[in-house]
């Protein structure tokens, strides 16, 4: 193919990767990462968040619109801010808005509706979605908003993983206190909260099990 808008796909592997070897290692390694809701507040560098941003931006989007914004945020005082009025939120879930059977599911994660991690973690990565660009005061729709961030936060929570670090996708909604704490334009939405960092000494994660192979897929050969 010929056109102006190519250029050669530089392959970035090496062919000399035997894919089930290599997949066999990636797959125990993915298969160790957890959610995590007990974090130590060790320091992480500025250095760490940026390439951890980095990595997430080069996922696949609609149109290559690249519709989203991280903000990454270590002041004390903000996270505070955040803290209160998440917790303000995530009360009234677990006091009426949550339905008994959501409650239910949640009892083996025993959480509730106080959220220490929203200050103890280094940094808060807060993902807004970009339904729309604006530029010069109109608006230019973005294309499969939903699908293009979901995976950007899959690259970034695999990326947090392989830094050795651990994170939670932490959803207190209503989300609309984080478009006005952290002074978001009007075509911003928040998408998902997550702390990151490294886990408390004495961090704790509920015994689960993954579903197998047969109960997530189907083959057509
Ligand atoms: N947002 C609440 C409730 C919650 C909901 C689901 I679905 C979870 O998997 C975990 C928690 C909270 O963060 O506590």
């Amino acid at each position: 193919m010929e056109s102006k808008h190519f250029i050669p796909h530089t392959k970035a592997y090496d062919p000399e990767i035997n894919p089930e070897e290599f997949l066999r290692e990636l797959y125990a390694f993915q298969d160790k990462r957890r959610s995590v809701r007990e974090f130590s507040d060790r320091p992480v560098s500025k250095e760490v968040i940026e390439t951890l941003i980095k990595t997430a931006s080069t996922a696949p989007s609609g149109a290559h619109k690249q519709p989203w914004t991280f903000c990454a945020v270590s002041s004390p005082e903000l996270k505070a801010k955040i803290r209160e009025a998440a917790e303000k939120e995530e009360y009234e879930n677990y006091h009426g808005r949550m339905s008994d059977d959501w409650l239910e599911d949640l009892k083996k994660f025993d959480t509730n509706w106080q959220k220490e991690f929203l200050t103890v973690s280094p940094w808060l990565i807060i993902v807004f979605k970009k339904s729309y660009e604006l530029i010069d005061n109109v608006k230019h729709k973005n294309y499969y908003v939903q699908e293009s961030v979901g995976i950007a936060c899959g690259f970034l929570l695999s990326a947090i993983h392989h830094a050795g670090l651990v994170s939670l996708t932490h959803t207190p909604s209503p989300m609309n206190f984080l478009q006005q704490l952290l002074d978001r334009p009007a075509n911003e939405r928040a998408y998902l909260l997550i702390p990151v960092g490294y886990p408390a000494d004495d961090a704790q994660v509920p015994i689960l099990n993954r579903k197998g192979l047969d109960e997530v897929s189907v083959f057509f050969e």
